[in-house]
């Protein structure tokens, strides 16, 4: 059996370096398309012309390379990379607006985000900051938050102890030592923890692209926890690892308040997911400038510039196959009537649940491949977020561009646990913000989204009071004056505007079980249906990050080449060639 290895691994060797040394497909990083900055629309008519295009069969243009289903990140940054090489592609997006999770909406004048609050790794020069400049003409900006850019808030309102959260690779250390004297080796044994995992995140990518053969084997031989530590500490729970290195309850509270940006419970999660979110953070945080909707706004006119189309208002209700179940196209619901559509490849941006459970016919559903791919994975937990509109400038108000991570204990397995698990009437007496239990709100999902009556709205309230309760108590400035309009989005929202079938946030979950390599290997663009393929989050990893590299990696099976490599490439020579 072991003689088999080496040849493998010869043949793995070979494989990398084909994708290294050769250019199969043409290279959307080619070249640098940056132009110089445009003057920003603010004029939300404007917008709306690019951002609101209505589904009518005469705007589908002719002889497609491709459709789209989302306008999600993961949707329109796989468009964004298939039109820099010349694809005419189609987006079809269900709600009214593109963006899925980085469009916002406005009340009473003001704009509220749905998904987007703060990105990370955005330093000037360095890679992700390069790519997204590529994919949007040079014309999205981005302003940093504060610093500190977060707020840790742990205890009962009689006791709410503050920790600041600071950016820097050095400074974020610094800061925690001095508010846990005596933590110093804790602390630095975390973030060289932290700092490892996150430089084994390669393989993960690389586990997506290669061959599955090949991909089983890295698997089967263990080789993939030696190769990289991002699979070593994979199995890990936060818990688990937090509570080795300290006895300090607040300071586990500190080393894992984040797991509120990927969605799992500390325990739950995987060690792996963790460290990449507090790694993303280090350098920073940003927030796209003119708002979240300005990267929808950037990226669709260079799909357009290709031949291609945006088009929202298109439910896609089916996927088209033929009698060899090759995927041709799809069906979109035009009032009540079906609107086909053909291309060579459809490519799926709304996630794994919605793409194989809805939108495949009932016999392509119930292949095993199909089958094995969906026990893999499962649904996240549903979101709930209050959209307040307050009357006055930051300074009236106490605030600053950060964010603030509020928790009534430091044990946050237990609150959380306890918290989702009570009955739907108690609910609301929790003091937390941002999780909600699908089921809670379930009894309404078929009313009128603006309608769904007295009740729903009546727990809505209790949700609202309850939350705004706390703002009130930590941000002593905002007082009830001040409100000019609140709102709740529940998971049964999410549903409705983002397609989120169970009101995830953050799509599929993010366990210790999603980590297994074996899930990694499996779940990848490809589908095992001819001509499907899968973008976003669900590909690779929740946040805009996330559902980007989902989309770089659908990008790279499609055009067959690495553009993970690429895009290295494509800033090391723009940063020679600009210093
Ligand atoms: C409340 C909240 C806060 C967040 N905060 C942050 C943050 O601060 N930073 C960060 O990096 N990430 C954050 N995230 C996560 C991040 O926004 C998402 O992980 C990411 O944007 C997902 O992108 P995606 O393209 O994979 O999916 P989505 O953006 O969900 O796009 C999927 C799209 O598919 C559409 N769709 C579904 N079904 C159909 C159909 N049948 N026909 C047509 N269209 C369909 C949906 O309407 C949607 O537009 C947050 C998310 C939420 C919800
Ligand atoms: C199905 O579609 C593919 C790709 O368009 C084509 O090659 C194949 O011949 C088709 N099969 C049938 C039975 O129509
Ligand atoms: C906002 O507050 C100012 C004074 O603080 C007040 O004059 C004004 O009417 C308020 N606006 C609204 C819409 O409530
Ligand atoms: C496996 O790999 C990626 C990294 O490439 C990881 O972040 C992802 O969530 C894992 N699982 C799945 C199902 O994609």
């Amino acid at each position: 059996m072991w003689i088999v290895v080496p040849i493998i691994l010869v043949a793995i060797v070979i494989f990398v370096l084909k994708y290294v040394f050769s250019s199969p497909g043409p290279n959307p990083f080619e070249r640098d398309t940056r132009e110089p900055l445009k003057k920003m629309v603010h004029d939300r008519k404007e917008k709306n012309k690019v951002l609101k295009q209505g589904f009518l069969a005469s705007k589908v243009p002719d002889n497609l390379d491709a459709i789209i289903i989302g306008s999600g990140i993961g949707g329109l940054g796989l468009g964004v990379l298939l039109a820099k090489v010349g694809k005419k592609v189609l987006v079809l997006e269900q709600h009214d607006r593109a963006g899925g999770c980085c469009h916002t909406f406005t009340e009473k004048g003001f704009e509220f985000d749905v998904g987007i609050h703060y990105i990370g790794d955005l330093l000037d020069h360095k890679p992700f900051r390069c790519m997204l400049d590529q994919m949007t003409d040079g014309q999205l900006q981005w302003e940093p938050l504060d610093n500190p850019f977060d707020h840790v808030v742990v205890g009962p309102p009689e006791n709410r102890r503050r920790y600041p959260i600071y950016s820097g690779r050095t400074r974020f250390p610094e800061e925690l030592k001095k508010c846990f004297p005596g933590e110093e080796k804790a602390i630095d044994e975390y973030m060289k923890l932290v700092k490892q995992v996150g430089r084994g995140i390669w393989l993960l990518a690389m586990l997506k692209l290669l061959p599955i053969p090949m991909a089983k084997f890295l698997i089967y031989t263990g080789l993939v926890q030696r190769l990289s530590s991002f699979f070593k500490m994979a199995p890990r729970s936060v818990t688990e690892v937090v509570n080795e290195l300290t006895e300090n309850k607040d300071l586990r509270a500190v080393f894992t308040y984040i797991f509120g940006t990927y969605g799992n419970i500390p325990k739950d999660a995987s060690f792996s997911m963790h460290s990449l979110l507090v790694s993303h953070y280090l350098n920073g945080a940003w927030y796209p400038k003119g708002g979240a909707t300005e990267i929808s706004y950037h990226m669709i006119p260079i799909i357009e510039k290709a031949g291609g189309a945006v088009l929202v208002r298109a439910p896609v209700n089916r996927i088209l196959f033929n009698d060899s179940k090759e995927a041709i196209g799809v069906s979109v619901m035009k009032g009540q009537e079906e609107v086909h559509i053909h291309a060579p490849m459809v490519i799926s941006n709304a996630g794994i649940f919605n793409t194989y459970q809805k939108l495949l016919p009932k016999e392509l559903q119930a292949m095993p491949a199909i089958q094995k791919q969906l026990g893999m994975m499962k649904n996240g937990e549903g979101g709930l977020s209050i959209f307040l509109g307050l009357n006055g400038t930051k300074e009236d108000l106490g605030l600053k561009a950060d964010n603030y991570w509020i928790f009534s204990e430091n044990n946050f397995d237990e609150l959380v646990e306890e918290y989702l698990n009570r009955d739907r009437e108690d609910s609301f007496t929790g003091n937390l913000v941002s999780f909600a239990n699908y089921q809670w709100f379930e009894e309404w999902k078929d009313g009128k989204v603006t309608n769904r009556g007295h009740d729903y709205k009546a727990l809505k309230q209790a949700f609202i009071d309850s939350i705004l309760e706390v703002v009130m108590d930590v941000f002593p400035k905002i007082t009830r004056d001040k409100i000019e309009y609140v709102d709740a989005g529940t998971p049964i929202t999410n549903t409705h505007y983002i397609g989120a079938p169970k009101g995830e946030i953050y799509g599929a979950d993010h366990g210790v079980a999603r980590f297994c390599p074996d899930v990694n290997a499996t779940v990848r663009p490809q589908t095992p249906l001819k001509n499907l393929y899968l973008t976003g989050q669900d590909v690779f990893v929740c946040g805009f990050a996330g559902a980007l590299a989902g989309a770089l990696t659908c990008g790279s099976v499609l055009l067959n080449r690495n553009l993970h490599l690429d895009q290295f490439r494509f800033i090391k020579l723009k940063i020679e060639a600009s210093g």
